[in-house]
């Protein structure tokens, strides 16, 4: 428009219309710097640790900021036109013979809309459907160049743009979130030397030990081919079926029915590349390694009875609490930690690093951290970046190698071919969203949606028309795959210690907490209740005896069944591990930074509380970076007992109570008295406190509690740390110890009779 008004031709418009006036650019005469040198990369690292300042993304950060640019619409102030620039005079009503007459072909305006419309859907990725993105940035905290030459690791600085998609396996792209599932965690690194997908889990092992056998598992899980259900869980006899004829499962099924499997939020997760990979140095040296990634707010859970409740009232908690997050310019971060050993090192260990059934444990070799990833940049439009990124187990840099783990081996095959079908031809790393920030010279040509326009007549290597260019980078800058000597029989079978399904089932089993294994129990029971056909609980449960007789035992007692006799195992011989116990694997050994950053507080308000002390704890809560949130029976304004209005914004009905991380019921008898007549409250309390949360009860409100039925004591006879009662007295002292009890989590003592 105001183009136009100053009589400018329209497409003189087009970077603005192009997102050139995009508010996180930098002022005019300002230039974003470029990535490659050390020497910005340090510059910019120090405007990163004061970005949290301005709660604003960084230019130079985010690959986004600057190579999207180019392909980012806003259509502000623009007029309507068709996809051939047509303005459009009228959308609202199709060109017709007569008022009352019938619609003509020619109307190519409404054709284009609906032909466009038809086929505004492409294909849902086969596993992983469902996922939720974000931009960001990882930064390199010294270097690694002694072990690799990675474009990301080996300077310290070093800034490289980042898009993370976090996903549940098994739902489709529309399933809830807080499903009991596997979470995936890939990250595409923009590095300066071409794309790196680290598409890695929440989980560091995996089903199956060879490619070849996941399109079995993955048609095991998916909602049974008959009347398709269930959606998006594997609590069923296919399933089930698979995994109890597959005893490599086993340790990750321990994982699979642990409180990982219900993250309380993508941003309280841990990240693993799962497979063992090779890091190469200049020299050429190469050594072992794999990736976790670990979350600065902690790994925390929910509980099974809360996800379910969850799934319901609001099927997108985590991709709206990821959302949320990185809007209030609370962004998340991660830890990348690296465990580095040699391969004569691993020859000596017990279990195959090759084998994606088997964890190194931490105790054997010990995290290296090397750098952080931050998301401070939530996509503009899900589908053009969410739903269309590209990840590919092949993507890898100089510097990044693979290993002979079998699983690998078929990834590396598999994504690339799934993107065509899914992304409509073999041009899908054109898109912005998956275009390295490298340049791109080859003689790849055509295909559909091309978007380059090659110059120049020859598109075949070697060449003398055209100069020899694009030349081969040659060993000292190319992608030099390690020279491992192959010199074997071609055979189809595996090695001798994968055959070893149980050894790491045990540690898991036996490294977690009374809490975290009643919790396992639970979830064997629930999912194998759900199945129809008794021989496959048996079957499930003969499994469990190697693993754990115990969980066995409980399980089979669940089950109303007698502990079957131990399937049969692979290996005659057990194997001596050289870690029998490793705290490292209970969640309660990563409690994250101790904050309560982000934690979500319900208070109850009705007409007639106290205002003034639902006041203080909100911004008590606010200067710890916790959000507290006014719950009313309805939403809107509410008189406080001191004359004030406060405006809930949130009611019991669309905001449950397990909706919320904790709970502070309001002093004030004729508030109190409103809250005990409605029909919500008595539930709102009994979720928060089955559900292991804080609650925090204000002067009267110590009646809401006794009419909740929620004990005066833990099971043990001790006082229960999570739930407070506060006086005008000891109000001070009551908030403090507020947030102490939050920043626990939870209080699982409440579970334990
Ligand atoms: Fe996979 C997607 C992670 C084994 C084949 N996988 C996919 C995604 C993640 C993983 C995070 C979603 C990426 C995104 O957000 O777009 N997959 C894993 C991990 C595995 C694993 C950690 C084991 C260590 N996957 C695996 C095997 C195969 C595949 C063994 C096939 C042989 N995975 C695929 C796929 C998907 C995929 C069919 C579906 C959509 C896509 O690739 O882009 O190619």
């Amino acid at each position: 428009a105001q183009a136009l008004a100053a009589g400018m031709p329209f497409n003189a418009n087009k970077p603005l219309e192009h997102g050139m006036d995009n508010a996180l650019r930098p002022p005019a005469g300002q230039t974003v710097q470029p990535l490659s040198s050390a020497a910005t990369a340090s510059t910019l690292s120090e405007e990163i640790n004061s970005e949290k300042a301005g709660g604003m993304a960084m230019p130079g950060l985010n690959a986004t900021i600057e190579s999207l640019d180019r392909v980012r619409v806003d259509s502000g102030g623009q007029r309507l036109t068709t996809n051939q620039g047509v303005p459009i005079a009228d959308n609202q009503n199709s060109l017709k013979a007569g008022l009352r007459g019938p619609a003509l072909l020619e109307d190519f305006i409404l054709r284009e809309k609906i032909t466009h419309f038809d086929h505004e859907r492409i294909p849902e990725r086969i596993v992983h459907a469902r996922g939720s993105g974000a931009h960001g940035y990882f930064e390199c905290y010294e270097g690694i160049p002694q072990f690799t030459k990675a474009a990301p690791l080996r300077e310290g600085g070093k800034i490289t743009p980042v898009f993370v998609r976090f996903s549940t396996v098994a739902g489709e792209r529309g399933s809830k979130d807080t499903a009991r599932d596997v979470r995936g965690f890939a990250v595409k690194f923009y590095t300066d030397e071409g794309n790196w997908d680290l598409v890695g889990n929440n989980m560091p092992v995996f089903f199956i030990q060879d490619a070849m056998k996941f399109p079995d598992l993955v048609h095991a899980v998916k909602p049974e081919p008959h009347h398709q259900m269930p959606q998006a869980a594997s609590a069923h006899d296919t399933f089930w079926d698979f995994v109890s004829l597959m005893p490599e499962s086993t340790h990750m099924l321990m994982w699979h029915m642990s409180d990982r499997a219900i993250p309380r939020s993508y941003r309280m997760m841990q990240g693993f590349g799962v497979h063992t990979f090779r890091l190469v140095n200049e020299a050429g040296d190469s050594v072992f390694c794999k990736f976790h990634w670990s979350p600065v707010l902690g790994t925390h859970s929910l509980m099974w009875d809360e996800a379910v409740k969850i799934s319901g009232a609001d099927p997108d908690f985590h991709r709206r609490d990821l959302w949320e997050a990185i809007e209030a310019g609370e962004f998340p971060e991660w830890e990348l930690g690296l465990q580095i050993f040699t391969e004569e090192e691993a020859e000596a260990f017990s279990f195959d690093v090759l084998d994606a059934t088997k964890i190194v444990p931490e105790e054997l070799v010990p995290l290296t951290p090397v750098g952080r990833l931050v998301l401070n940049r939530n996509p503009d439009n899900f589908f053009a970046e969410t739903e269309q990124v590209a990840f590919c187990a092949a993507h890898v840099v100089p510097g990044i190698d693979f290993t002979n783990d079998p699983l690998l081996a078929g990834r590396i095959h598999s994504y690339v071919d799934t993107q065509i079908t899914r992304l409509g031809g073999p041009n899908f790393h054109e898109l912005p969203i998956n275009a390295p920030m490298a340049q791109v010279h080859n003689n790849q040509r055509d295909g559909m949606h091309r978007q380059a326009i090659h110059r120049g007549r020859a598109a075949y290597e070697p060449n003398s028309l055209g100069g020899g260019c694009p030349f081969q980078a040659g060993a000292s800058a190319g992608f030099m795959t390690f020279p491992q000597r192959a010199e074997q029989d071609k055979v189809r079978g595996k090695p001798e210690k994968f055959a070893d399904h149980y050894t790491q089932a045990t540690l898991f089993f036996e490294s977690q907490t009374p809490t975290e294994q009643a919790h396992i129990a639970a979830a064997f029971r629930f999912e194998l209740s759900k199945c129809t056909v008794p021989a496959v609980r048996e079957r499930m449960v003969a499994s469990l005896v190697n693993a754990s007789p115990l969980l066995a035992q409980q399980v089979a007692d669940g089950l109303g069944i007698p502990v079957p006799p131990a399937l049969p195992r692979a290996l005659a011989q057990p194997v001596n591990p050289e870690v029998t116990h490793s705290h490292a694997l209970s969640l309660t050994a990563r409690p994250g930074d101790g904050s309560v950053r982000t934690r979500k507080v319900a208070l109850l308000v009705a007409d007639g509380v106290q205002g003034e002390q639902i006041a203080a704890i909100q911004a008590a809560l606010l200067a710890e970076g916790a959000v507290g949130r006014l719950v009313g029976p309805r939403i809107g304004p509410f008189r406080t007992a001191e004359g004030e209005t406060m405006e809930a914004d949130a009611s019991m009905e669309n905001e449950p109570g397990f909706l919320f991380d904790a709970l502070v019921l309001p002093d004030g008898a004729e508030g109190v008295e409103l809250l005990s007549a409605h029909a919500y409250t008595e539930q709102f309390i009994k979720d928060q406190y089955q559900h292991g949360k804080t609650i925090l009860a204000l002067g009267a409100s110590a009646t809401l509690l006794a009419e909740a039925k929620i004990p005066e004591t833990l099971p043990s006879g001790d006082a229960d740390p999570g739930v407070l009662r506060g006086t005008a007295e000891n109000f001070e002292s009551t908030i403090e110890a507020f947030v102490a009890a939050l920043a626990r989590h939870r209080h699982p003592a409440r579970e334990i009779g």
